[in-house]
């Protein structure tokens, strides 16, 4: 009985579950749809990477002799929709069922669990065994959620995927070498040159429809050098374990003006379309530990971000969905100062980040969980404005990986689910991490008058304003401790001063 193999744009993977059983007859749909290109308003450059990724990867398959039937966003008759495009193609090929990978989002994975009804033909969903812990697994281990703990889940997927183990103990004699992740970069480091992609014919041509339907998106798309394709992904793989790892783990939370990269592998974006699999990029950091070619806090740290982090928000998002996205524990109701999507503020540290946000659709962890999340924490801004911007922005944002990411990691909006407490840092955070306050207009080191670093006088005011909730978290003690110690005229300075700032801030809401 030949079927419908629908692939979405974020499973490129030739060892899909949808895919693992082609049969003769079969049709793999892809389809560019006007749904998903604008639920929300992407950046330009991830609808384009995305369009080019899937063009090319339609068309490794039809090298192989799949039957692959592709639906441009321009095709004539294009319904817009996901489900549009599988009637359409049902009737084309006259296929009598539907074989596809559950999806990565909430919102469309209701959309495929109502196919069989909408479609009148059997509908397979397989599960998407790309993640190396079954949803099931994770809920399970999550029991409650009272001891929801990254750290306690990470062992457990040490122990069960095998990665640096020895025997029962992990390799070096120590689980997490996070210490060792916090050098800031000494002046002057040299970065390894990376290499680049430059658009072919295919990618041209997305540029150019992407220039012509979404050129009013945030975002630019000029110098666009990423890779598009299976074999530029695993070179770009191939350059960071080589070139760049070394290095990451000791730098992996430096800021610095002018270099969006630094040591990061820049790989999420191609692993959340599938290009690449979570477990080859976390094998090919463990072979070069066991050949001597990176140190163990780097490969510790990388693994630790892919299996650890990335798995366990992953979780985290489908046990909590959909009731997830409006959580608002601290009731935040700021809406987003418009400089989010302008860059234009006097805050040096802000201002890079946002721009090279808008360059590259990238942003490196810390400066999205330590400037711009710190921002929107210390600042209360509406958490489903904040999960909009992220999900807008980055080339790599998907709604399970941004969302936990959002709510739960940088605005304490689920009341600490897994947090144990918010990540909130005044100025000298970012200074210590950074260069950034060498070129502001403001000075970091004070915290009222009309030069205080806004961070600064922000950070206590979060901290007053919050103290009812966070008073009690033993690992806020200190804080507070500190906040009870000061001066009553500076803080009542400070709370001024952020009261002006925040009351000054323009938000039209238009992008
Ligand atoms: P590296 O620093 O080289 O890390 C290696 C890999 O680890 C990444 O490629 C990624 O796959 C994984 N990883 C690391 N941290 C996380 C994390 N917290 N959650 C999930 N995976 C992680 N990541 C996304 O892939 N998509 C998002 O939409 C996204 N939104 C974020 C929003 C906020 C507010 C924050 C604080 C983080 C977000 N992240 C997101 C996580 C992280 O910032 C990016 O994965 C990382 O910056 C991507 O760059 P890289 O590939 O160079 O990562
Ligand atoms: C992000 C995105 C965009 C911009 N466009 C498409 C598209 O036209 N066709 C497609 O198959 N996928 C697209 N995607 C990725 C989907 O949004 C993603 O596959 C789902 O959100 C996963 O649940
Ligand atoms: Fe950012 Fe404050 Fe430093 Fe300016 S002084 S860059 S606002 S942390």
């Amino acid at each position: 009985m030949p079927r419908l193999r629908p692939v979405l744009g974020d499973q490129l993977s030739r060892s899909l579950s949808s895919l693992s059983d082609l049969q003769r007859g079969d049709v793999v749909l892809m389809a560019e749809v006007a749904d998903e290109a604008t639920y929300v308003r992407h950046h330009q450059r991830k609808i384009a990477f995305l369009f080019s990724a899937m063009r090319h990867f339609a068309a490794d398959l039809g090298a192989e002799g799949v039957s692959v039937d592709y639906v441009t966003l321009d095709a004539a008759g294009n319904s817009g929709s996901f489900t549009g495009e599988v009637q359409r193609a049902l009737a084309r090929h006259a296929l009598d069922g539907v074989v596809v990978t559950e999806a990565g989002e909430w919102r469309v994975q209701q959309m495929l669990e109502g196919w069989q009804d909408t479609l009148g033909v059997p509908v397979d969903i397989r599960p998407d065994d790309r993640f190396l812990c079954p949803r099931d697994d994770f809920d399970a281990m999550a029991g409650d959620g009272r001891a929801l703990l990254m750290e306690n889940f990470y062992r457990r997927m040490r122990r069960h995927t095998g990665y640096l183990m020895d025997g029962e103990h992990p390799v070096g004699g120590r689980w997490n070498y996070d210490a060792e992740n916090r050098e800031p970069m000494p002046a002057g480091m040299a970065m390894p040159d990376r290499p680049t992609y430059p658009p072919d014919a295919t990618t041209e041509e997305v540029l150019a429809l992407v220039r012509e339907r979404f050129g009013n998106h945030f975002g630019r798309l000029d110098a666009f050098d990423y890779p598009v394709t299976r074999k530029q992904a695993k070179g770009y793989l191939r350059w960071f374990v080589q070139e760049a790892l070394p290095s990451f783990g000791s730098y992996q939370d430096a800021m610095v003006e002018g270099q969006p990269l630094l040591f990061h592998s820049h790989l999420s974006a191609l692993i959340n379309c599938g290009l690449l699999l979570p477990a080859e990029c976390c094998e090919a950091a463990l072979a070069a530990y066991g050949k001597g070619d990176a140190p163990l806090n780097a490969v510790e740290g990388f693994v630790r971000q892919i299996i650890g982090w990335r798995e366990f928000i992953r979780g985290i998002y489908w046990r909590e969905m959909p009731s997830y996205a409006a959580r608002n524990a601290l009731g935040a109701h700021r809406p987003l100062p418009d400089f989010f999507w302008t860059g234009a503020t006097e805050l040096n540290c802000m201002a890079q980040c946002i721009g090279e946000t808008r360059d590259n659709a990238y942003a490196h962890h810390i400066q999205r969980l330590m400037v711009l999340g710190n921002f929107c924490l210390l600042a209360g801004l509406d958490p489903r404005q904040v999960q909009e911007w992220y999900l807008v922005v980055y080339h790599d944002a998907y709604e399970w990986v941004e969302m936990p990411n959002v709510v739960g990691m940088i605005l304490h909006a689920d009341d600490g689910l897994f947090a144990t407490k918010p990540y909130a840092a005044s100025g000298n955070y970012i200074n210590r991490m950074s260069d950034y306050c060498e070129n502001c207009r403001y000075d970091v080191k004070q915290r009222t008058g009309d030069d205080a670093c806004p961070f600064n006088y922000l950070y206590w005011d979060f901290m007053a304003r919050n103290a009812g909730r966070l008073r009690d978290n033993r690992r806020m003690t200190r804080t507070y401790a500190t906040l009870d110690r000061m001066d009553k005229t500076v803080v009542a300075d400070m709370r001024a001063s952020a009261r002006t700032f925040l009351a000054a801030l323009p938000s039209s809401g238009d992008y």
